[in-house]
């Protein structure tokens, strides 16, 4: 019998889909049933490879039996102990294997659940570290356009990316933005890091921003060292430095939020090492347990843990913050086993020295139509193409669909396609990516106007979800 798109399909009028257009989504869905190395299982059992490790979550590959074995092991053993006053040993484990990962002196670590709550809890950090140290009145927070630090109300506010934040009220209170650093008229199609414009960029956070708050109401600055949701910024030659200076020197504590930039995607383990800044706290989340359970963590300076020791009341709770689920066992586990992973199969190097042949092929692309910059860093590409006159991200996603069709997994934001594979990525497997890609830009644009139409593609999805052949 001829399965029907309905056998093969789970009943899809339930699950509000998240940062999807939910009825675009379901009338041409994209399901995956499996995943295993660097491929992804269709619906079609079509092999689809995986371009961005999961939403940049998955550096070791999927389906690693060492981080499967470990977490069922925990489950059976201790699945759950209460979080507040009382914890279980894997959770102390865990916090000193991820202290040796991170850059020197970041080795006091709070766990959460996920990057968002990473923010806000560094964010809290941040404001309560000020206060126990007698200055209450340096309370402002400031973020910069296009950052993206999650989705809960502290990181929206910090966060520049308009769409996320204009639906959702005035959030929170005391906050401004530096400039972002994309320069695409001086930097277009630069080869990793521009070299130029850092330091005056930098500057103007003194300038500007510390000039209008006044440098002693500032609690903190966030940035992450390479923007990625809002489609690959990658930072000027200096220009980090230069901010960590300028924060030092006023007492304003830096922030990385290095949920994408953690865990070998530079091909360093961090961002802070790849640009030789130690920030004062550091969040992760995602690589962290290489997507499989939800996990979070901020790292902050010893200096700064030894602050709330030393000057809260005896007896006190020093930071009234927590999650049910912080350092839950097997999260602990996932991640002792993924650091286990990039220490044996050392994924950081493997990264640095796949990043050259990465660039090489995403800047083959240059000169097809539509492409207006393409950016690299580590195992990282950003692909800009022009914008459409009132269909903004109507061109990337028609070459994301497009790419899907032709069995290839990324991600699209905007007007911007960004490749992010596993760090186990093979170099046959980087030349596919790009031939794929090139492919699809080049389909949908000799399509004119019916490229850009999602319903065209439609057909293509269906019949794949019905095991049929597709008609013509
Ligand atoms: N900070 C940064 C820098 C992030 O990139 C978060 C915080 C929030 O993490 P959670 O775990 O709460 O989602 C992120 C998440 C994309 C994409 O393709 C990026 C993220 C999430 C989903 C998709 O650009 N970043």
């Amino acid at each position: 019998m001829k399965n029907t798109s309905t056998d093969l399909l789970p009943d899809l009028s339930h699950y509000w889909v998240p940062f999807t257009a939910n009825r675009q989504f379901k009338s041409m869905p994209r399901l995956f049933k499996a995943a295993r190395g660097n491929y992804y299982t269709a619906m079609d059992d079509r092999q689809v490879l995986d371009g961005t490790a999961g939403l940049w979550c998955v550096p070791a590959g999927h389906g690693r039996e060492e981080i499967a074995t470990a977490v069922g092991k925990q489950l059976l053993t201790l699945d759950y102990a209460p979080a507040f006053q009382s914890s279980h040993p894997l959770a102390f484990e865990a916090a000193s294997r991820v202290a040796d990962y991170m850059p020197k002196g970041l080795d006091r670590i709070f766990f959460t659940n996920s990057g968002s709550e990473s923010a806000d809890t560094a964010l809290k950090i941040a404001l309560a570290y000020h206060r126990v140290c007698g200055n209450p009145l340096r309370n402002k927070l400031i973020g910069r356009e296009r950052g993206y630090h999650g989705v809960n109300f502290g990181g929206i506010s910090v966060g520049g990316i308009a769409g996320n934040r204009k639906a959702f009220g005035n959030a929170l209170s005391g906050v401004d933005h530096i400039r972002h650093p994309l320069d695409i008229a001086n930097n277009a199609f630069t080869k990793g890091v521009p070299q130029d414009g850092g330091i005056a960029l930098a500057n103007e956070f003194e300038l500007r921003i510390l000039a209008l708050h006044d440098p002693a109401t500032i609690a903190a600055l966030i940035v992450e060292p390479m923007q990625g949701s809002a489609g690959v910024i990658v930072p000027p030659a200096g220009y980090l430095k230069r901010l960590s200076e300028i924060c030092t020197q006023y007492g304003i504590l830096l922030i990385f939020d290095e949920v994408i930039t953690g865990f070998g995607r530079l091909g360093t383990k961090f961002g802070a090492d790849y640009f030789d800044v130690i920030p004062d706290i550091l969040t992760c989340a995602k690589g962290l347990t290489n997507g499989v359970v939800p996990m979070g963590a901020v790292a902050v300076k010893r200096e700064i843990y030894d602050a709330f020791m030393e000057k809260s009341p005896t007896g006190a709770i020093e930071l009234p913050h927590g999650y049910t689920y912080s350092a839950i066992p097997i999260a602990c586990a996932a991640a002792i086993a993924t650091l286990d992973i990039f220490k044996q199969e050392k994924l950081e190097d493997r990264a640095a020295s796949l990043s050259p042949y990465l660039e090489v092929a995403a800047h083959s692309l240059k000169g097809l139509p539509m492409v207006k910059d393409i950016r690299n860093i580590g195992l990282v590409v950003g692909i800009e193409f022009e914008s459409i006159a009132g269909k903004v991200g109507a061109f990337a996603f028609a070459v994301y669909l497009k790419c899907y069709e032709l069995g290839l997994h990324v991600r699209y934001t905007g007007d911007i396609i960004a490749i992010s594979p596993p760090l186990t990525i093979e170099k046959h497997e980087i030349d596919r990516i790009f031939s794929t890609l090139s492919d699809a830009i080049k389909y949908v644009a000799n399509q004119g106007e019916t490229g850009l139409n999602a319903n065209n593609y439609l057909k293509i999805e269906q019949s794949w979800a019905a095991h049929q052949p597709i008609q013509s």
